[in-house]
């Protein structure tokens, strides 16, 4: 199965890119995460990024905060899907990164999740692997039955309670 890579600006991000490998761990998708950042280590960023093909990733998920970077950056060095997760940070609540990764040249797309949205990148990757690999479509189309399941037991608890 084709890898996917996680690669955070900060270690500061790793509550976010935690939701995202607790949902590749379920679905028993091999991933390998970086810090790495656009602006702090660019050497490392572009090497990751150039050779991801190659060595097997699928898709790639990027978390930054501030002036987030990160996602266009790795997008600009590869034909691979790049998911980017902007990450909320002390002073402008995520705008700040939702805004740096969301308005991406025509070209050069980044599909960005929602502002800490770690859990629906690392869905979304499973989607794009899941396109080749008939498994993974079968395990994320269970889940997606069990999730509603849960949601429908809360509708009938609610229901008793009330
Ligand atoms: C970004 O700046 C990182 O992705 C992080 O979200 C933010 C703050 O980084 P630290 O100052 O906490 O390392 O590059």
């Amino acid at each position: 199965m084709k890898k996917v890579g996680l690669i955070m600006g900060s270690d500061s991000d790793l509550p976010i890119v935690n939701k995202a490998t607790a949902i590749l761990k379920e679905l028993g998708i091999p991933f390998e995460a970086h810090i790495y950042s656009a602006h702090r280590t660019p050497e490392q960023v572009d090497a990751f990024t150039s050779s991801a093909y190659d060595n097997g990733f699928g898709a790639i998920i990027c978390f930054a905060g501030m002036a987030a970077h990160l996602a266009g950056a790795v997008a600009a060095r590869t034909v691979l899907p790049v998911i980017g997760v902007p990450c909320k940070s002390s002073n402008l609540d995520g705008l700040d990164a939702l805004l740096s990764t969301v308005q991406m040249p025509s070209g050069i797309p980044v599909a960005t999740v929602a502002i800490d949205g770690g859990a629906n990148a690392a869905l979304l990757a499973a989607q794009i692997i899941a396109t080749s690999d008939s498994d993974l479509y079968a395990k994320l189309k269970a889940k997606r039955l069990s999730d509603a399941q849960k949601v429908l037991n809360k509708d009938a608890d609610l229901l008793a309670k009330l």
